[in-house]
């Protein structure tokens, strides 16, 4: 549908209309006003042709062309392949062709038997698994150096080259450092706080940045970015290029320090910085000001836009038949929101550079995890504590494997256990959680035996604990995946050969506790048979196999997880088992510190792995 030329212009009023704010002292003094603070400036930083410039960086190669790539395809292009015309999109025969002298590197992959990625020259998906754990560790190197060098911003991590910055706060302290006029509301303010500040003084744009054109007519191929800027400048003209400042130090850090080069925008909101980001790549940075806002947007096509590229584009081009974003400036919100429902407001916005999301450190799920029990009958011998210990391991097992599911690598930095009397009179004892290839029941009793040993050594006499928990916390994201597939890749599944004895994982050897040594005998690796598809339990004598689906889709390396994860998962199917087994059935209860669960009465002939996990699961 063709838009009615009647409809065209009709909201012209409202479009664009937020440009230049009125900025009052109370918007400089005041620090919390979030996305409607009229001074907020945010970053999207983003590393050039990432991947090819880690593998720069390992080879020691500055300057030649160079791809990388993921078996037969092509994913990082550095930027002198790229004057060869060469993208991601090519195949490498024709990337060779352009540019004879290309260099080719294979991404770094795990080959069976080897606990270490390497980079080989003939690779198999079958017999090899991409690691691309090089890239991840020198993106947090890069992640570091914005946090050290701007540590009052918000940083957000959005992918695993990019950022987005919030400058918003260390520019607010620059503003009122640089000009301390600011923050004397002047004697004689008409409306006191809520009197505009005076003009903002003439500023020199600097070399560091590139200045997005404020008219259309400007030639945006042209270096005099300056002659384009002649609209009056605003306090938050002022805020942006402080941010570029800030932007441009980290930036020039970066590329010292670590050899990447990144590029920046930076602009009133995140959608905006994003879009400016990549104008002048590689190492560059580009500012849009607020009044270039609308000649940048509206000759963009917005099927261009992220969000706007999918199926939600499609149906506005359609429906419109229209193509740039000045095209769709003149249908109303309601008509939006009638044809797309409710949640259109969103792209009413983004066509005219409103931007309501935040930047946000994203953290994982829940950072501390925490399973504890008030105990009715009290615990009196301190023989008898690891058997609650082991019962709340067995539920931090289930959840921080279920987080885990999730985010692989999700690793808690500390084990707590807490023992007291009633809520009032609480000891505790923490350490650091030990780094073990899977989070079992038995590694998380094995390190909360110990604490709860430090906890009541010095203890003489009888005791009296009431109440117990173990929990983790500064549960986070680690580089961890590295380390479980080197260890899988050594286990008995793997390579054939006995798993070294369990003391060497942090498992305790001796235990006085009964159940010990149930789970000491218990057929955790290796199983009767040596098959790598299949496993028989000694303790059940069940034969458990990998499913014909996962046989037929993952490679070898993938099987003899998959197995090793089914004789844990079997194993610590058995302790529960028996934990539960010798679980007072009246006092079944484990109250968390805001909810109380209750855990079903068990049936034997129900227990199976599905049965453990809903006994231990919260109902
Ligand atoms: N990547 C990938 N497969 C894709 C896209 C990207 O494996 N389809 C990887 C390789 C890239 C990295 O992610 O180096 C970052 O992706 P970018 O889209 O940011 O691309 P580059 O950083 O390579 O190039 P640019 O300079 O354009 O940002
Ligand atoms: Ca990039």
């Amino acid at each position: 549908m063709m838009i009615p030329t009647h409809q065209k212009g009709k909201n012209k009023a409202q479009d664009f209309d937020d440009l230049d704010p009125v900025i009052t002292y109370r918007h400089i003094l005041q620090t919390n006003l979030g996305i409607k603070d009229p001074l907020r400036v945010v970053a999207l930083c983003d590393s050039d042709a990432f991947y090819a410039a880690c593998e720069m960086v390992r080879l020691g190669v500055t300057d030649k062309p160079l791809v990388v790539l993921q078996w037969e395809g092509i994913i990082a292009v550095n930027y002198p392949a790229r004057k060869f015309g060469i993208s991601r999109f090519h195949k490498l025969k024709d990337a060779k062709e352009r540019c004879p002298e290309l260099m080719i590197v294979h991404v770094a992959t795990y080959k069976e038997g080897d606990a270490e990625p390497g980079y080989w020259d003939n690779v198999d998906s079958r017999t090899h698994k991409v690691s691309l754990d090089y890239y991840r560790r020198e993106s947090s190197k890069v992640f570091s150096m914005f946090k050290e060098g701007l540590p009052d911003a918000e940083i957000e991590k959005a992918s695993i080259d990019e950022a987005f910055i919030d400058f918003t706060k260390p520019v607010r302290q620059a503003l009122l450092q640089r000009y301390p006029y600011l923050s004397q509301i002047p004697a004689d303010a008409p409306n006191g706080v809520d009197t505009p500040l005076p003009p903002p003084p003439l500023i020199d744009w600097g070399t560091d940045s590139h200045l997005i054109p404020i008219y259309s007519n400007a030639d945006s191929e042209s270096t005099d970015e300056e002659t384009s800027q002649s609209a009056p400048l605003t306090w938050h003209d002022i805020a942006l290029r402080l941010a570029a400042e800030m932007m441009h130090k980290v930036r020039v850090d970066i590329a010292t320090q670590l050899g990447y080069t990144t590029s920046a925008g930076i602009a009133r909101n995140k959608f905006l910085a994003k879009l400016c980001a990549s104008y002048r790549k590689p190492y560059s940075q580009t500012i849009l000001r607020n009044q270039a806002i609308p000649c940048y947007l509206k000759p963009l096509e917005f099927q261009k836009i992220r969000f706007l590229g999918g199926k939600l584009g499609q149906a506005l081009a359609k429906e419109y038949d229209v193509s740039t974003v000045a095209d769709l400036l003149p249908v109303p919100l309601e008509e939006f929101q009638a044809k797309f429902g409710e949640s259109a407001i969103w792209v009413y916005e983004i066509l005219r550079g409103i931007d309501r999301s935040e930047v946000k450190e994203k953290s994982p799920v829940n950072k501390s995890m925490l399973a504890a029990k008030a105990l009715q009958k009290p615990i009196t011998k301190i023989d008898d504590g690891p058997h609650w210990i082991r019962v709340l391991a067995a539920e931090l097992s289930l959840r921080l494997n279920d987080a885990r599911k999730e985010r692989p690598n999700l690793w808690p930095k500390t084990l707590a256990l807490h023992a007291g009397h009633g809520y009032g009179t609480a000891r505790s004892k923490q350490a650091p959680f030990p780094f073990t290839k899977e989070v079992t029941v038995n590694v998380i009793a094995a390190a909360g035996g110990k604490l709860w040993k430090e906890l009541v050594g010095n203890v003489t006499g009888t005791i009296k604990v009431t109440y117990i928990s173990l929990g983790f916390t500064g549960i986070e994201a680690t580089d961890a995946s590295q380390q479980s597939i080197a260890s899988f890749l050594d286990s008995p599944a793997v390579t054939g050969v006995k798993r070294p004895n369990e003391e060497k994982n942090g498992k305790p050897s001796k235990s006085r506790h009964r159940n010990t040594q149930r789970v000491r005998s218990r057929p955790s690796s290796p199983s009767a048979d040596q098959n790598t598809t299949s496993f028989t339990c000694l303790e059940c004598h069940k034969t458990l196999s990998l499913s014909p689906k996962l046989l037929s889709t993952s490679d070898v390396l993938g099987q003899a997880y998959a197995l090793a994860a089914m004789k844990d998962e079997h194993s610590d199917f058995h302790f529960a088992e028996s934990v539960a087994r010798e679980m007072e059935p009246e006092v079944k209860e484990v109250r968390g510190p805001h909810k109380k669960v209750k855990t079903p009465k068990i049936q034997e002939k129900e227990i199976g792995p599905r049965g453990i996990e809903k006994f231990f699961n919260r109902t």
